[in-house]
């Protein structure tokens, strides 16, 4: 049954590259190329290979499994120059790899302060105090006690394309947008464990901290915390990774990364923010004036075309191509992504394809004939309250150059005629 879906399929997309490769190159040129094909057969069709004539490994080669040796190239690669230390620095995702709406969990970005902590679950506590009736002491035996939800979020980090507001930097969709990941936790509602303790009617604000050296908090509404914020141990249904905060995670869906605190040991509730320690801090949009943007804690509307781009470029010259590329909102849903491949003359809906859920990525496609000219790819997409992602140039106009923090605007590759491509700007 499988086997006739499969050669259906590739029976249907030899028929469709078909047609596409004669309407851009004409009719002569496409039965020209059949009958080379079929003139000279290919030797991995018709001699027996390997992998064909061998038993491989058994069963119990791999308990725990990795991907193809194939595929080693798909790796979260960090940028030496941009961090004084890896210990408090940051890698990206290989977004130029991926498909679908999931990022597994090895390929999560990563970004911490302290290093990763190594924490023996059995001796994890996490505590809540500050004002509330009763402080509590929960180890993680407790928390799975409560009732669980699995939802699916972005992580993004408010520093994500902080290195191309000024101009365009770095070369490939992994560097610019790869502080982004996307993930389905299952945990406990925040709200069940403050419940349990009792928020005090004072009680305002919580400050969660982590376990790490850098016992990072940041202060958060409690009405957001009593909204949608889940103590997560799960990431796509196994525990969490070490890097991402093992045994447990703060989740502020929607919000910017660095309110997720990872190792979470404590959550303080208090009847207003603790700013003193967090003007000072980084997380900090400066406006042109020098001023501060402050409570910028969605992340925007954005997008994002990860194929082609600089580190996919095409390869498989002219004729049908699959571009592809993520979009997401802090503020719910996406509701259309549009496409350019002219720099933002003409745009195209492209196709949302996979769950779409609020606060979590969308994957988008744009099937088209590349003629073999040069293009300027670009992406733009609109969220269900009405949100557009802006141009660079309305972007600096509305916040300046001084900003590092919530760069959402419109990326732009440019495909040359050999398939390569290049982060590029135009005005
Ligand atoms: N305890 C702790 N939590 C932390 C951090 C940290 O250094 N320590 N870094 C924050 C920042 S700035 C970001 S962007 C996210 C990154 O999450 P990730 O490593 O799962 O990608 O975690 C946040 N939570
Ligand atoms: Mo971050």
């Amino acid at each position: 049954m499988s086997d006739k879906t499969t050669q259906k399929d590739s029976v249907n997309l030899s028929r469709r590259s078909l047609l596409t490769k004669g309407a851009a190159a004409g009719g002569a040129l496409v039965a020209g190329a059949v009958s080379a094909r079929a003139a000279s057969p290919d030797p991995l069709i018709t001699e027996i290979q390997d992998w064909n004539r061998y038993l491989g490994d058994g069963v119990d080669a791999k308990p725990y499994g990795v991907p193809s040796q194939f595929e080693s190239n798909v790796v979260r690669r960090d940028v030496a120059w941009l961090t004084a230390d890896p210990k408090s620095s940051v890698n990206f995702t290989p977004l130029h790899e991926l498909d679908g709406i999931i990022t597994p969990n090895g390929l999560c970005f990563e970004r911490h302060h302290g290093g990763i902590a190594e924490i023996n679950p059995a001796d994890h506590r996490l505590m809540i105090n500050g004002l509330v009736d009763t402080p509590l002491v929960f180890t993680l035996e407790d928390l799975k006690r409560f009732p669980r939800e699995n939802r699916v979020y972005f992580l993004e980090c408010a520093a994500n394309s902080g290195m191309e507001w000024r101009g365009a930097q770095l070369n490939g969709c992994q560097f610019t947008h790869g502080m982004v990941h996307n993930v389905m936790y299952t945990g406990v509602p925040l709200k069940h464990i403050l419940n349990e303790a009792g928020v005090k009617p004072e009680g305002k604000w919580i400050l969660p901290e982590g376990a790490d050296a850098a016992a990072m908090t940041r202060s958060i509404p409690l009405e957001k915390a009593m909204d949608d914020c889940m103590i997560a141990f799960k990431m796509n249904g196994e525990a969490l990774r070490p890097e991402q905060g093992y045994p447990v995670r703060l989740v502020v869906p929607g919000w910017e990364g660095n309110m997720w605190i990872k190792w979470l040991r404590r959550i303080e509730i208090g009847d207003e923010p603790w700013h003193q320690r967090e003007e000072t801090s980084k997380y900090t949009d400066l406006l042109a004036d020098g001023t501060a943007r402050r409570f910028t804690w969605e992340m925007d509307v954005k997008s994002v075309i990860t194929n082609p781009s600089p580190q996919a470029p095409i390869t498989h010259g002219r004729g049908a191509t699959v571009l592809t590329g993520l979009a997401w909102s802090g503020f719910g849903k996406i509701a259309r992504v549009d496409v350019s491949i002219d720099g933002g003359r003409n745009w195209e809906t492209a196709r949302i394809d996979g769950p779409s859920l609020s606060k979590s990525v969308h994957r988008f496609y744009y099937d088209f004939d590349w003629d073999g000219s040069e293009l300027f790819l670009q992406s733009r997409a609109i969220d269900e309250m009405g949100n557009v992602q802006p141009t660079k140039n309305e972007l600096r106009a509305a916040r300046g150059v001084n900003s590092i923090y919530h760069n959402n605007s419109i990326q732009t590759w440019q495909i040359k005629p050999d398939g390569s491509a290049e982060n590029v700007e135009i005005s």
